[in-house]
């Protein structure tokens, strides 16, 4: 490794160089970088041409997107809470009369009567997760320059930028920090006196910009309210007199030997050797309950507090705090999944030319996902929407909103066993205010107990079904299971953490109050089998006996994946607690009422309660197959729904949006099949370098995820996916390797954590487990299985036999399914070769095992 540049011809700061690794894009141009190829860095040798090129940052609540310009610096702004509209009503009591009619039609097929019928159903749309503006900085040395690099550093969690301009270098670094909770810029020059440049404040909602004393100053206001993108109608961005949410971002320069000057029009640097911007921000939002307008907190006084106490700080202890804070989470987890050291090529052109041939583009990517929750959700801020933290459009794709019948969901796939449980917070805590509003909409909507929500929720907990009482589909608004799978999280929050507390005052009356609602939603079919009617599998429609085209039918199996999960989530819980038993009894007496998994006669696991041909074939959502995962039920234990998966999926193909193929790779790890895992990841890692609609789901340049649009759930998808192809634990045991595909023949994992409280750090070799770690945190038996046997040293073990005595791996039996006549034969067993071994570990406690 040769420095083109030593460290002393830095003046300005060279406590910040100090504590950049030598990484490319932090001030050093390395001449051998095989090693570079390994570091947990995004770089790039040209500017971004567009959003989805920018690089992410980012404390939970505050974020920037960074564009690294020479001549014009652009860093997009956001802050979690700034959404248009506030909270509203929403109960549309049409729709208790409707529902017995609705679910009459159900029953008796007619289906496309039945879609129509359920407009009346529905509320309105969710509200709009908002742009809060762009803070630009214009250097007076133009746009031209050499040596160009830029650069996301995920270990230290900041953005670089670097250029030379004849022999003078210069560089930027920008982090957001959550200890300072301020966004802070870092500008240098290697000689004295080259900086000179202008920041700018603005902002596409309303807002003005004003000086106070050296600082600037933006206040906006949001709309009252905007409608959702694809929604076109007139006045979709309406503000009103009332008012919207405000909002307040505060620019300061500190620690220069520059001069600055502040005036409406901006900030001013003139001849500056280096210099500290810091930016803090807030809302007048207070709370999803209360209105921002007339019960709003001030903004003004928070940023100011923020600020200041940020200014205290030198850049150097501001870097050093961040990177503390930062590094507590990230450093939890190392991966590194062997392949040949490659020469280094910057990040667009590596997924361009390599893509998942490229092992350490793959753990770059692993990582990548577990730096943006990290940098978009922390506990006390609002959980990830479907573009996390950050979004530049007033009416963003899909409101940015939080979609849950699966992009939300997704967003926390990797929170538990990527070991970043406390950043899980803020979904969990969404989750119980959506409780609070979704039991005020099942009573009056439904008649029932407990609580519901449907497909989209927002900032204000909506909880209604959505659609603009009837312009919306029922394919995706008649689906009140949102609540329902939202729950799943709760409960596994506590399966992997096992914090009784936890589940005994928080965990367990959100799951009791979902359990309620469905217990009064099902209804018995001619049968006397407990159904759901009406019911959707979302998004996708069928062919109805008649050739027409419906959304509702009955029992979906995903409704029944769901309710199942949950029903044996209440059950195990109310018994860990030593509580409510009369209630699980009710729960156990409806599961075992409960219609089956139907198999069709292509061997598929049906997605209707009949075979009704897909409107779309190959359908970018696998929802019935819930079961299987997130869900866990279908697994190698049961061997005829396992299979009848793999047939779903082999007739549902391989394409699909990036969330999509992200859920895909979560699929096939738990089918066991890593190299089928590795081609959904293939596919996932294509480029995608236009920022538009349509097209095939990827990666854009920035390795956001590509839905396309931008939407960040697969960017968490993936990650979660490349867990389960090395370590899973929802079917009884902890199983190594799963789905390891040949191309990651070595490797090694550290931190990942499995349910029970298990941590595991593992070698492998020759795609077998070499050696490893096991800590508990919990204590109790620890069911490991491996493909090869194992030796155990510190610990007690013997041959696994009978069922899992530890409770966090209990399992379900989820009934015999229902073969239709013409369904092909039920699979033929397969032996099972693989060794396991019970370990029992004192909380606390560790052990090592060696193949
Ligand atoms: C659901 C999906 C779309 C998109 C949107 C945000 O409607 O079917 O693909 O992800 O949510």
């Amino acid at each position: 490794m040769r420095l083109l540049l030593t460290r002393r011809q830095f003046t300005g700061h060279l406590a910040a160089l100090a504590a950049l690794p030598l990484v490319p894009g932090g001030g050093f141009e390395l001449d051998t970088q095989e090693t570079a190829a390994r570091e947990p860095v995004l770089w790039y040798a040209r500017h971004a041409r567009m959003w989805v090129e920018a690089l992410p940052v980012g404390n939970g609540r505050l974020g920037a997107m960074v564009f690294g310009r020479v001549g014009v610096e652009r860093l997009q702004l956001n802050d979690d809470t700034l959404w248009s509209g506030g909270p509203q009503d929403w109960r549309t009591p049409g729709a208790r009369e409707v529902l017995p009619e609705l679910r009459r039609l159900a029953l008796e097929g007619r289906y496309v009567e039945a879609d129509a019928l359920s407009k009346r159903m529905m509320g309105p749309f969710t509200q709009s997760y908002l742009p809060l503006g762009d803070l630009r900085l214009t250097f007076e040395h133009g746009d031209v320059a050499q040596g160009y690099r830029r650069g996301l550093h995920l270990r230290e969690g900041v953005a670089s930028v670097h250029y030379r301009l004849g022999r003078d270098e210069f560089t930027r670094e920008v982090l957001s920090s959550h200890p300072d909770q301020v966004i802070a810029v870092r500008l240098g020059a290697s000689r004295r006196g080259m900086l000179t440049f202008h920041a700018r404040l603005t902002s596409p909602l309303r807002f003005r910009t004003v000086s106070d004393g050296a600082d600037l100053v933006l206040a906006g206001r949001a709309p009252a309210h905007v409608d959702p993108s694809y929604y076109n109608r007139e006045d979709p961005v309406r503000y009103t007199d009332a008012g919207g949410m405000a909002f307040e971002a505060r620019l300061r320069a500190v620690e220069t030997d520059g001069e600055v000057r502040a005036d409406r029009d901006g900030l001013h640097v003139a001849g500056a050797t280096h210099v500290t911007l810091l930016l803090a921000a807030a809302t007048s939002f207070a709370g999803f309950d209360r209105s921002p307008v007339t019960d709003g907190r001030d903004p003004a006084p928070i940023v100011r507090e923020r600020i200041d106490g940020a200014a205290r700080l030198s850049w150097t202890q501001l870097r050093e705090r961040h990177a503390a804070d930062h590094q507590a989470l990230y450093d939890r987890v190392s991966l590194d999944l062997g392949g040949a050291s490659e020469p280094d090529l910057p990040t667009d052109r590596r997924i361009a030319e390599r893509g998942a041939a490229d092992p350490h583009l793959v753990a770059l990517l692993f990582q990548y996902g577990r730096y943006l929750l990290i940098a978009g959700s922390r506990p006390g801020t609002q959980p990830l929407n479907l573009q996390g933290i950050w979004n530049e459009h007033v009416r963003a794709p899909w409101s940015a909103n939080y979609t849950i019948n699966i992009n939300t969901e997704m967003n926390y796939w990797p929170a538990e066993p990527t070991n970043l449980p406390e950043l899980h917070g803020p979904l969990l805590e969404f989750v119980e205010g959506l409780a609070v509003n979704g039991a005020k909409t099942a009573a009056a909507n439904y008649g029932t107990r407990g609580w519901v929500a449907h497909h989209n929720s927002d900032l204000w907990r909506h909880s209604a079904m959505v659609g603009d009482y009837g312009w919306g589909d029922p394919v995706w608004a008649c689906w009140p299971m949102g609540g329902v799978w939202l729950a799943q999280h709760v409960y596994e929050h506590y399966l992997f953490g096992g914090d009784r507390q936890y589940l005994r005052d928080r965990a367990y009356p959100v799951l009791r109050g979902a359990a309620e609602f469905c217990l009064d939603w099902l209804v018995e079919d001619a049968r006397g089998r407990l159904v759901t009617a009406p019911s959707t599998s979302p998004e996708l429609k069928f062919i109805t006996p008649d050739g027409g085209r419906a959304a509702i039918a009955v029992a979906a199996a995903m409704d029944l994946g769901l309710i199942r999960d949950l029903f044996t989530s209440v059950i195990d819980a109310a018994e860990a607690l030593g509580t409510d038993a009369a209630f699980a009894a009710q729960l156990r007496a409806a599961l075992e009422r409960l219609a089956p998994y139907r198999i069709g006669t292509r061997g598929q696991l049906l997605e209707w309660h009949e075979e009704f041909r897909e409107e779309e074939p190959h359908h970018r959502h696998i929802s019935h197959l819930y079961g299987l995962h997130p869900g866990r039920h279908i697994s190698r234990r049961t061997p005829e729904l396992f299979a009848a998966v793999r047939r779903s999926h082999e007739l549902r193909g391989d394409e699909g949006t990036g969330w999509s193929l992200a859920w895909k790779v979560n699929h096939w790890a738990r089918l066991l099949d890593g190299e089928r895992a590795l081609a959904l990841l293939t596919r996932l890692l294509r480029l995608v370098d236009d920022a538009g609609y349509g097209g095939r789901g990827g990666v854009y340049a920035n390795l956001f995820d590509a839905h396309p649009p931008f939407q960040i759930d697969g960017n968490f998808g993936a990650t979660a996916g490349i867990a389960e192809m090395l370590l899973q634990s929802h079917a009884g045991e902890l199983h190594l390797l799963p789905a390891l595909p040949a191309a990651w023949a070595s490797g090694q994992v550290r931190g990942l954590r499995a349910r029970g409280g298990f941590e595991v750090d593992l070698e492998w070799r020759g795609g077998q487990v070499a050696r490893g770690t096991i800590r508990s945190r919990l204590g109790g038996v620890c069911r490991l299985r491996t493909a090869v046997p194992v030796t155990v040293s510190g610990a007690a073990s013997r041959p696994a036999e009978g069922p899992n005595p530890n409770p966090f791996y209990r399992v379900h039996d989820p009934g015999q399914p229902e073969r239709l006549p013409g369904a092909p034969p039920p699979p033929s067993p397969t032996p099972d070769t693989d060794a396991i071994v019970d370990i029992t570990l004192e909380a606390g406690g560790s052990c090592t095992f060696e193949a």
